[in-house]
């Protein structure tokens, strides 16, 4: 029987790419969870589709393996700083962290961030630098820069005392010291079983603070968390505990605790272990739950604040409905208070129109992620342009400001400077790293690192590795000049020929192809000089016998840029939206009458000089 001394909970932290989903295959692979025949998918843990697709970890996730008669329970979560809440609330079921450090890579701006997290949660660290396996490793330096982390944040010296196991997650050794011979897992095992101290534990009543939400398509809703004290049965009543205090009677239905990657049933609870409970739902992550009808205080889990946000609006375009199950403002709103309970360092605000929500989150991808996730559910919805989230402090405004790193090789040095000038980005520091790629430094204002991404990785022909990380609020840096490129506009409700792009694209690169359907007032393209264009991309070729340029044969069309979330949201300016629904994204002028929109912009500009 399991007993709560033989229990360890270890997170699994680090930057991006480090190697810790890669690390977990491996030891759920060498604690023989899975058959000596079965198959195994490279990344196990990352099942959701986005993750899969993009080869990240977006959401924390649960699992266990035993080793000589102790239950270590793993939880494994993103190294990208837009998920950077998963992580805070991943530390609040756990003892201690594996913190997985690059063997080339050394600490990152996210290693940084998730040891100052643990360590502020008094949680003990074993040190794990991964990829020895590569030819560039360099121990020692790896090392020697994360003491100096250690150094900069422990809370309290005994911190400064950390083992380090040196490993290969894909090749599934560790050891203790870079000369010792590897073969396995054992020496990693062995460290967490010695230096994770066993859950703490007391003889009060059944207590658990809720840290995940989950779903069994039988059993409805699941809540996750570590079990604090006492003991729980299938049919006893709890009470639930909001973070505002509220209290509510609830029956327990059923109990699962976390088997490799299986959800095991179980009729009572060990003390320090990770458990779900079914039949309790709608409830918020920090919410406790206890066989008490008094308890002290709950403690929540404290999570960093967005720093942008977007208005998020039905779809009210001429093809609102046409492609998605899911569009008006109930739908919406019902989506997003759901969202709200797992993804913690999202906000939803109302505005004072019941069609339009405020949606902040920790960056572009946070928000990109949550948006991809609802049209692939089947919603239809719009999105305006992203803005930062000021603060006014002591009667300054204020702005969120990033630590942006870039990798590049030399040659695009300089046009990674050319975008992050305009952006306000400025460089603290670059060096060579130990792959020969230049590594740029920069602070920059997080509503300049918007479409940045996508805007790199189109100059550097994808040649480009980019992190960044919020740092501080600082004083507001001041206008950013926003897209200097107008758009084509499409005229009015059409559809789509060969041979009116084949002229359009002389304007600037199309987002469009022939048979696409367009409404007036959706952008078809960008516009190469800095005004806007009413274009007619429907226009068909008068009939003649005359051939002459433009005849079928020989319209080459250069393939139109696909639109992404991503490229859309740091491409749209204040008076444009991004029109998502399951199958398309378009881009549209928020005021589709052209004439009505001219009045309105030479209105805004007589405003302007009205000012000076
Ligand atoms: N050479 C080498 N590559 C590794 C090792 N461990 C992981 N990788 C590779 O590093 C890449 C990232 O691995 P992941 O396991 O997804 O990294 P992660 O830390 O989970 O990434 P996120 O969850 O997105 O932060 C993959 O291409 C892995 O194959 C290792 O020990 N050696
Ligand atoms: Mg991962």
């Amino acid at each position: 029987m399991l007993t709560s001394d033989k229990i360890r909970n270890i997170g699994i932290i680090a930057h991006i790419d480090h190697g810790k989903t890669t690390l977990v295959d491996a030891m759920l692979k060498q604690a023989g969870i899975f058959r000596n025949n079965e198959e195994v998918i490279e990344r196990v843990l990352d099942s959701f589709e986005l993750e899969r697709e993009r080869g990240i970890t977006i959401l924390a996730k649960n699992t266990s393996i035993r080793y000589n008669g102790y239950k270590i329970n793993i939880v494994d979560t993103p190294g990208h700083a837009d998920f950077s809440g998963e992580v805070e609330r991943a530390l609040s079921m756990v003892d201690g962290v594996l913190l997985i450090i690059d063997a080339v890579d050394g600490p990152m701006p996210q290693t940084r961030f998730v040891l100052k997290k643990a360590l502020e949660n008094k949680l003990k660290a074993i040190v794990v630098i991964n990829k020895i396996d590569r030819p560039e490793a360099r121990l020692k330096e790896v090392l020697d820069a994360v003491s100096e982390l250690f150094l900069d944040l422990a809370v309290d010296p005994s911190q400064l005392d950390f083992p380090v196991i040196y490993t290969s997650a894909r090749n599934g050794t560790a050891t203790t010291s870079p000369d010792k011979p590897v073969t396995n897992l054992k020496p990693l095992f062995d460290a967490i079983v010695e230096y994770v101290p066993p859950p703490s534990i007391n003889d009060d009543d059944f207590e658990m603070m809720i840290s995940q939400l989950s779903y069994d398509q039988y059993m409805g809703p699941l809540v996750i968390g570590k079990v604090k004290s006492g003991r729980l049965h299938p049919g006893d009543d709890v009470y639930i505990h909001s973070k505002e205090h509220q209290v509510m009677l609830k029956k327990v239905l059923k109990l699962f605790t976390f088997e490799g990657l299986q959800r095991v049933e179980i009729d009572e609870t060990v003390v320090g272990d990770i458990i779900a409970i079914a039949g309790i739902d709608t409830h918020d992550i920090g919410t406790v739950v206890s066989r008490k009808e008094h308890i002290t205080h709950v403690d929540g889990i404290k999570i960093e604040e967005p720093t942008i946000a977007v208005q998020m609006l039905v779809n009210n375009s001429p093809f609102s409905g046409r492609e998605g199950r899911f569009f008006t403002s109930r739908h919406l709103s019902e989506r997003l208070k759901k969202e709200i309970k797992s993804n913690l360092s999202l906000r939803v605000t109302p505005t004072d129109s019941p069609d339009v929500f405020d949606v902040a989150g920790r960056g572009e991808l946070h928000l990109s992620i949550l948006f991809e996730t609802m049209r692939r559910e089947g919603y239809e919805f719009q999105v305006g342009m992203p803005r930062a989230i000021l603060k006014n402090i002591d009667g300054k405004i204020m702005e969120p400001m990033e630590e942006l790193t870039i990798e590049v090789t030399e040659e695009y040095f300089g046009k990674v400077m050319e975008k992050i000038g305009p952006r306000k980005g400025e460089l603290i520091h670059s060096h060579k790293t130990p792959s020969g790629l230049t590594r740029l430094i920069f602070s920059i204002p997080s509503r300049g690192i918007i479409g940045l991404r996508s805007e790199l990785l189109l100059e550097t022909k994808g040649n480009v590795v980019m992190h960044h990380q919020f740092i501080k609020y600082d004083t507001y840096r001041g206008d950013m000049p926003s897209r200097k490129k107008g758009v084509q506009i499409a005229k009015e409700q059409t559809i789509a020929v060969a041979y009116a792009l084949w002229f359009l694209q002389e304007r600037g690169p199309l987002f469009i192809s022939p048979g696409d359907k367009v409404y007036g007032g959706m952008i078809v393209g960008i516009h190469n000089k800095e005004t806007d264009l009413v274009v007619n991309p429907g226009k068909k070729k008068h009939l003649s016998n005359v051939r002459a340029a433009g005849s079928d044969e020989a319209i080459k069309l250069i393939p139109p840029i696909q639109l992404t979330l991503e490229y859309s949201l740091g491409f749209i300016k204040d008076d444009e939206l991004i029109e998502v629904t399951p199958q398309s994204i378009r881009l549209r002028k928020k005021v589709l009458d052209h004439i009505e929109r001219k009045r309105l912009k030479r209105f805004a500009e007589q405003e302007i000089e009205g000012d000076e």
